[in-house]
């Protein structure tokens, strides 16, 4: 049986309020619970009970990673709901909707992705309703995090056994139907899937796209959050163009005429990693992890042949359309650095881009911005394309302690406790100011937080 070179996540265990934490560390871990235990809803977890009432895919797999710090067993039943709404082709759904909250709460709505009806033919579950794309494949990383957090009610509840056969077939989905490339990566085909929904990567990209009529649809997102934070008006006709062009095509990703079709290093990275918990899952049922182990290997491969780009000193997207990498900064370029046998040369590197004027963590900056700091559109306000989001720093709190930058993650961690407890667990923040922009009392901030505090001596472990 394969070896497995261990997927070193610091924060697998230890509980919030451990000994050793400061008055200020234990009020922040308290305040972050709460947080956690408002936003359940008896099965789940929303990120935001106004702006998003709903569960989201992504946002389940960060939330499961803390409030396995709270109770292992509660974090299992939010990544089990998750998977319940499974498509049969394997595709994790963005959204699963929560059936007891209004439809005009949200958009766009279940009226509008009619996965019952739509998705039939692609395998959509009968008895719930989702949306149709995807988010970034964290799930089995979270999977084996809550595992290991308490394997005594793991075991219990079958949670891997459970859960295991999903995984592999989600991976399945994404490394053989969104392989559209045919070079090995998994390729995104909304800018909602990669979750840097406004990225200025998509700017190039989403020009071709005809935007839907703005009388056609009914934004809900303005209702709560500020016009200066979120997507202008004409990319977000642009984005429900693109959704309603994919519904209406069955939601099928065999013989699609693509208007958007973008292979994106932040994917791919947390699929790599996610792979490698596989391994680890694998491995804990007694059955040979090789198969995991071999497409991570893969996936590296890919990854720095097709996205790495050496005078950038960071991965870049590539365009499908064009077959060009899309010469835009972002952070999701930078999230490779979580895949652990990294080239020694491309983790150096990129950990000096970190550091250097386009993200300046350190000296600029004590939050990593969603988008390169000299960038022309860099905005430090508006969603993605500048303000610090604290998922994104989390990873790369891990990839720089990883890749042997303890002083530079200690820096990190301790920047995103003092920010995220100063604004009541923002979405996200201006990187300059740490002021707090988008809902507050949000869940993956907090839970998030609450597995850094978890782990008080992860800042010096090698
Ligand atoms: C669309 C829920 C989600 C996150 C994404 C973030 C935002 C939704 C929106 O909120 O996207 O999926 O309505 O803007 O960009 O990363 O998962 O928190």
């Amino acid at each position: 049986m394969a070896q497995l070179p261990a997927l070193r996540w610091n924060q697998d265990s230890g509980h919030a309020g451990d000994a050793g934490h400061s008055g200020n560390t234990d009020r922040t871990a308290h305040r972050a619970r709460r947080v956690l235990l408002r936003n359940w809803t008896g099965a789940s977890t929303v990120p935001s009970h106004r702006l998003y009432p709903h569960q989201w895919s992504w946002d389940s797999a960060f939330i499961a990673i803390g409030l396995r710090h709270l109770s292992a067993v509660r974090a299992q039943r939010e990544l089990e709901t998750l998977l319940a709404a499974q498509w049969s082709d394997g595709r994790i759904p963005h959204i699963v909707f929560n059936p007891a909250v209004p439809h005009g709460a949200y958009f766009p709505s279940p009226e509008f992705w009619r996965s019952t009806t739509a998705g039939r033919a692609a395998g959509a579950p009968a008895d719930r309703h989702t949306s149709g794309i995807v988010q970034p494949p964290v799930h089995a990383l979270a999977v084996w995090l809550v595992h290991r957090a308490d394997p005594a009610a793991s075991w219990r509840r079958s949670f891997l056994p459970r859960t295991y056969p999903r995984l592999v077939a989600w991976h399945r989905y994404l490394t053989s139907r969104r392989d559209l490339g045919g070079q090995g990566l998994v390729a995104v085909v909304h800018p909602w899937e990669p979750g840097m929904d406004n990225s200025p990567c998509w700017d190039g990209p989403l020009s071709r796209i005809t935007p839907a009529a703005t009388g056609s649809y009914r934004r809900a997102d303005l209702d709560h959050g500020a016009a200066a934070d979120r997507p202008t008006d004409l990319d977000y006709g642009r984005y429900v163009r693109l959704a309603a062009d994919y519904r209406d095509h069955g939601y099928r990703d065999r013989g699609t005429a693509w208007g958007f079709a973008v292979e994106d290093p932040g994917v791919n990275a947390l699929l790599t990693v996610s792979e490698h918990a596989l391994a680890e899952i694998a491995l804990a049922l007694g059955t040979d992890p090789s198969v995991h182990l071999d497409r991570a290997r893969q996936l590296t491969g890919a990854l720095v042949r097709r996205l790495w780009d050496p005078d950038a000193g960071q991965f870049l997207c590539r365009d499908l359309l064009t077959g060009a990498l899309i010469r835009e900064r972002s952070a999701a370029g930078l999230l490779p650095l979580i895949v652990p046998d990294l080239p020694v040369a491309v983790a150096a590197a990129m950990q000096r881009t970190v550091r250097g004027e386009h993200f300046g963590l350190g000296n600029r900056v004590r939050l990593v911005p969603s988008y390169d700091l000299c960038g022309t559109t860099f905005d430090q306000h508006r969603y993605w394309r500048g303000p610090a989001w604290f998922n994104v720093n989390w990873l790369l709190e891990h990839g720089l302690r990883q890749h042997g930058y303890a002083e530079r993650a200690d820096a990190l961690r301790s920047a995103m406790v003092t920010a995220a407890a100063a604004t009541d667990f923002a979405e996200y923040v201006d990187p300059y100011t740490f002021q707090p922009r988008g809902a507050r009392d949000f869940s993956w901030t907090a839970a998030l937080t609450l597995d850094l505090l978890a782990d008080p001596e992860g800042g010096t472990r090698p």
